[in-house]
């Protein structure tokens, strides 16, 4: 992996990952895409909608890019409130990617998520090779996804891998869209208003990844010995299995006052209750060294200040 273009780069992965990269490869060894223009940042951008697929393999072709990153998608609850736009850009995005992937010789990476699992999953502990029978159109993406990267690996060698990401917490760009972004919210509004009134109930438990671990599992993912990858999509990743009230106590650690409401949002909350409580991720523990650094009070911490000189700065 040495030349890459990243689809989705304005996202809430793309956005962290574009710069990751950067340092990893160099600034000129990325070309960052995304549907909207990236304003004042360094490196190579193009607009690239990617239901152009045409557009987006003359790009990967005229860039001599060796690897492709897509990361463009609707996620959960927004393609809950619009299921065939969802299928069409979720579906016709990544036909594009693995086409380019297949036609220009390119490793490939595009996320899958705990959202391509079901209601009839094992909700403990779930196994990397399990039942899948989602009930979300998001959820319906992703596990055809997985079985779509799948097939282009057996079928035409194409070397594709992806992780199945719990919900992940960053502080560079706002929650938006996602079933689990309560938890990017719930520190927002804890140093705005010393409150939150989660959408989540509580007690309901989800798998979560602080985003510096998610973008180092993509690189150790992509870099690993590929003799060593008994799966390939997707591989099960988590750091912790919290629900909106450990958040809340492991934010009232710094900001003691922190009050913690609720507002049960039925859609976000069905969507929730369908998904694993905590998943297993010893496959991609065994085969390419899966690991973590951040705990839910090391995130909590960093959220903090860095949401901290976010304001401090806006
Ligand atoms: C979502 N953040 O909530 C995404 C993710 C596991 C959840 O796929 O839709």
């Amino acid at each position: 992996m040495k030349r890459i273009l990243i689809t989705g780069a304005l996202g809430q992965i793309g956005s962290e990952l574009t710069g990751k990269l950067q340092e990893i490869y160099g600034v000129e060894n990325v070309l960052a895409t995304d549907i909207r223009p990236i304003e004042n940042k360094d490196g190579n951008f193009a607009l690239l909608d990617v239901t152009d697929g045409e557009r987006m393999q003359q790009l990967a072709k005229d860039f001599n890019a060796d690897t492709i990153m897509h990361m463009a998608a609707l996620l959960s609850a927004k393609a809950e409130g619009n299921p065939l736009f969802a299928w069409n850009l979720n579906m016709g995005g990544l036909m594009n990617a693995l086409e380019t992937a297949r036609n220009l010789g390119l490793q490939f990476f595009t996320p899958s998520s705990i959202g391509a699992f079901g209601p009839s999953t094992p909700k403990i502990g779930t196994p990397q090779d399990t039942l899948q029978r989602p009930t979300t159109m998001y959820g319906v993406n992703k596990v055809a996804g997985e079985l779509l990267c799948d097939y282009y690996f057996h079928r035409f060698g194409v070397d594709t891998r992806g992780v199945r990401f719990p919900g992940l917490v960053s502080y560079v760009t706002p929650p938006g869209g996602g079933t689990t972004d309560y938890a990017v919210d719930i520190y927002y509004k804890a140093l705005e208003q010393g409150s939150y009134a989660s959408y989540i109930a509580q007690g309901t438990h989800m798998d979560m990844m602080y985003m510096p671990d998610a973008l180092q599992a993509i690189v150790d993912l992509m870099e690993a010995d590929a003799a060593q990858l008994e799966h390939r999509n997707a591989f099960n990743v988590t750091a912790m299995s919290v629900d909106p009230e450990a958040v809340a106590a492991s934010i009232r650690k710094h900001l003691p006052d922190f009050k913690l409401t609720y507002d049960v949002d039925p859609v976000r909350q069905g969507i929730a209750a369908s998904w694993p409580d905590s998943i297993d991720a010893s496959a991609a523990e065994r085969e390419w060294g899966f690991q973590v650094k951040y705990s839910l009070d090391a995130m909590t911490a960093d959220m903090l200040n860095k949401l901290r000189e976010k304001f401090a700065h806006a």
